[in-house]
């Protein structure tokens, strides 16, 4: 494991900042706004610059409904950021269900598995991971875009969501995955609607149940497009949905949380220090015993 990547993970006096870096032609967040060759390296760059702790490159959109790029194609993507990034010292994470992309993002640098799968889409994932070492983020999933919303039914969504990632990490860590380098994700969006979103986000400290650091990706999604505006009307566009994103930092911040990951870095990043500087003005209780 890279020396960057040990700290980062070990990481918890402070909740850290993953920047989205999206080479794709149909992403919903910044609809593909990055998909040119030379558009994403210096996106991915600004990413960094931005104060970003992790660059997190992905080649495959998980719009609802979104066709799966082929394998050759997904790295034709990713492979000239993710040694772009590396070459300029940041730690990426590569943004991944295919083992093979992985593999490769990994050998070119990337310090990072970030498979919104959590290992269910491809069955070489888990057992590369698991010989490799390499850290890993495993979110809550149900089924691929295609047909994850049809799967968004639940009675009980919290505990619904925290009895399946509980049930991955015991498979995940069975298969031999280091508990040190595994984080997992409540998949906010994934096979879920707004009302399941809002309450995830309602029980974020419900999430330390797991007993691994937990990743919240709730960075310009729908559910936060929709706040304020009348149910007939469409809901704010994916890029001015950063102030609603903010908050949500801030909350995953308040509730301990490993890491967010987010499109606007330097808004979250801005954010958190608030809550970074109040924490560390708690009194001290082994002083005042
Ligand atoms: N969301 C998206 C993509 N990758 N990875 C993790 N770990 N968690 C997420 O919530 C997540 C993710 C989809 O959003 P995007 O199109 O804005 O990247």
């Amino acid at each position: 494991m890279s020396a960057g990547a040990a700290e980062l993970l070990a990481q918890r006096d402070r909740t850290l900042v993953m920047g989205v870096v999206n080479v794709t032609p149909d992403s919903f967040s910044d609809g593909g706004e990055w998909f040119e060759p030379v558009a994403a390296l210096g996106h991915g760059r600004e990413v960094f610059e931005a104060g970003a702790d992790i660059v997190d490159v992905g080649g495959e959109s998980t719009r609802p409904g979104a066709e799966r790029p082929s394998v050759e194609e997904e790295l034709r993507r990713v492979a000239p950021v993710v040694s772009d990034l590396v070459e300029h010292g940041a730690v990426v994470s590569i943004d991944t269900m295919r083992a093979e992309v992985a593999r490769v993002a990994v050998e070119l640098g990337a310090a990072i598995v970030n498979d919104v799968s959590g290992g269910l889409a491809d069955p070489e994932m888990v057992p590369w991971v698991a010989e490799a070492g390499v850290p890993y983020i495993a979110m809550h999933w149900r089924g691929h875009s295609t047909h994850m919303q049809s799967r968004a039914i639940y009675t009980d969504v919290v505990g619904e969501v925290l009895y399946e990632l509980g049930v991955r990490r015991d498979e995940l860590l069975a298969a031999g995955l280091d508990a040190e380098r595994l984080v997992l994700d409540p998949g906010l969006g994934f096979a879920k609607n707004a009302e399941h979103n809002w309450a995830l986000m309602a029980a974020l400290p419900e999430l330390h149940d797991l007993g691994q650091p937990i990743l919240l990706g709730a960075s310009r999604k729908a559910f936060l497009g929709r706040l304020g505006r009348a149910e007939h009307d469409s809901p704010r566009p994916a890029p001015e949905r950063d102030l609603e994103t903010t908050a949500t930092s801030v909350m995953a911040a308040m509730a301990g949380l490993w890491c967010v990951r987010v499109h606007d870095v330097a808004s979250t990043v801005r954010a958190l220090a608030v809550v970074e500087t109040a924490v560390r003005h708690l009194p001290d209780e082994d002083a005042a015993q």
